[in-house]
């Protein structure tokens, strides 16, 4: 389906639009464009699309300091033949930004990833969150429709968005009920997504994608605030860990499995939304036991709650359905929860020990043993 609204506007010529001279020849494979590139599951899908063959565009955000930590290892100097990975900045607040790159790069591809990604924090910035997790769609949609590019676009949308959910376990017709200004958030994003792919035939995916974690979790996201506190426990370095709610349970995954979905998703020969998600469920307090488990540690000894973590409205439990992922893309959680757990256990103890023998410059990826 076609619509004026995707007529092309007036382009510039290249020399006036400043062409990314790195880009401008003919290119081999296909071109992805990514947003949250610097994120957990942006590092683990630029991995995946440059195995591929494709040329990967992210964009980063201005910082004070380094931002890239997990993408350093696949970063080459741009100005050599072979690069195949390059950053820009950009802001998803910042609407002109995001057309500028997308009419430059007509990527074939877009994964929609960057968000203020963090529950608990956005009850405390709810506005800032509308702005980015959910504004934030909305300006790449707007831009991708004044670019009159044609492309595929993935937008990450979240069990958050089923909140406090009438049934169990959820799938795609389970209705909503978000429970905190991120929910409400990725809501709305999901909705202008579904709404671009209705309205103007786009090629628009929502992946509603259950807790999925890995060694490059943000720090302050439960899974790895209790790997990291294992490891400097074990090492002597920490005596208590606090947490919040230790009831809350969780379809927890491993990120890795989860990108190949995201890809899945854009390959396929009609647009369509799915739950990834593993079909059990672990409460915290199960996190907790197994990870000082695994390094020989008793948790009694060391958590206690602080109901600073506690939220105002929590989710009590969140448990996934995937079957239609499982049947329409073929795709299949492996890593099951005990391993999760070991595995972000083993290597957060592997990088206390690197970083306390002074291997800082090892790549975060080398040091997680992936
Ligand atoms: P992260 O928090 O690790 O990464 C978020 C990314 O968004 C980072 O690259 C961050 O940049 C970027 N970002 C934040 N604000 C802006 C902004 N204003 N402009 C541009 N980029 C911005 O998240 P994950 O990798 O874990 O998750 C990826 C996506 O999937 C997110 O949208 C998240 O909400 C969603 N999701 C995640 C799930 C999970 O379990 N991991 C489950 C369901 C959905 P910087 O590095 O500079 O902070
Ligand atoms: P979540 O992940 O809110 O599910 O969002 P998080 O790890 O923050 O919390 C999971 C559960 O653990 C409980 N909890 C604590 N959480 C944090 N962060 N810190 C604590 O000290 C703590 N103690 C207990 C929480 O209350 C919650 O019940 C993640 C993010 O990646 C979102 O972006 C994504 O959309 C959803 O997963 C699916």
């Amino acid at each position: 389906m076609t619509s004026e609204l995707f007529t092309m506007p007036k382009r510039l010529s290249k020399e006036t639009s400043g062409a990314i001279a790195s880009t401008d020849g003919p290119r081999a494979g296909k071109r992805a464009f990514v947003t949250g590139i610097t994120g957990q599951d942006g590092s683990y899908l630029a991995e995946l699309l440059l195995s591929k063959g494709y040329e990967v565009h992210g964009i980063k955000r201005r910082s004070s300091s380094f931002n890239t930590a997990r993408i350093d290892h696949l970063l080459a100097d741009w100005h050599e033949r072979s690069a195949r990975l390059f950053l820009h900045f950009a802001d998803l607040s910042d609407s002109t930004s995001l057309a500028r790159l997308l009419y430059r790069l007509a990527p074939d591809e877009i994964y929609h990833l960057g968000a203020q990604s963090h529950v608990r924090v956005s009850f405390d910035i709810p506005e800032y969150t509308g702005d980015v997790t959910a504004l934030g769609t909305t300006r790449l949609l707007d831009a991708l429709r004044e670019s009159g590019i044609v492309t595929r676009f993935y937008n990450a949308a979240s069990s958050e968005i089923f909140g406090q959910a009438c049934e169990r376990p959820q799938n795609e017709r389970t209705p909503f009920h978000p429970r905190s200004p991120y929910g409400c958030a990725k809501l709305y994003s999901y909705w202008m997504t579904a709404n671009a792919r209705e309205g103007y035939g786009l090629f628009a995916v929502n992946g509603i994608l259950f807790n999925h974690e890995s060694p490059r979790r943000g720090e302050i996201f439960v899974s790895r605030k209790i790997t990291r506190a294992v490891a400097r426990i074990e090492a002597g370095l920490q005596e208590k860990l606090y947490l919040g709610n230790l009831d809350a349970e969780r379809d927890w995954g491993y990120a890795p499995e989860y990108v190949e979905g995201m890809w899945r998703m854009l390959q396929q020969p009609v647009p369509g939304d799915y739950v990834l998600a593993t079909g059990e469920t672990h409460s915290v307090y199960e996190f907790v036991e197994l990870a000082f488990t695994a390094a020989g540690l008793d948790w009694r000894r060391h958590v206690e709650v602080d109901s600073q973590y506690y939220r105002p409205t929590e989710i009590d439990c969140l448990l996934g359905d995937a079957s239609h992922a499982r049947e329409a893309l073929g795709w299949v959680p492996k890593t099951r929860f005990r391993d999760l757990v070991r595995l972000m256990v083993d290597a957060d103890v592997r990088l206390l020990a690197d970083s306390l023998s002074g291997q800082t410059e090892r790549t975060m990826s080398a040091r997680a043993g992936e």
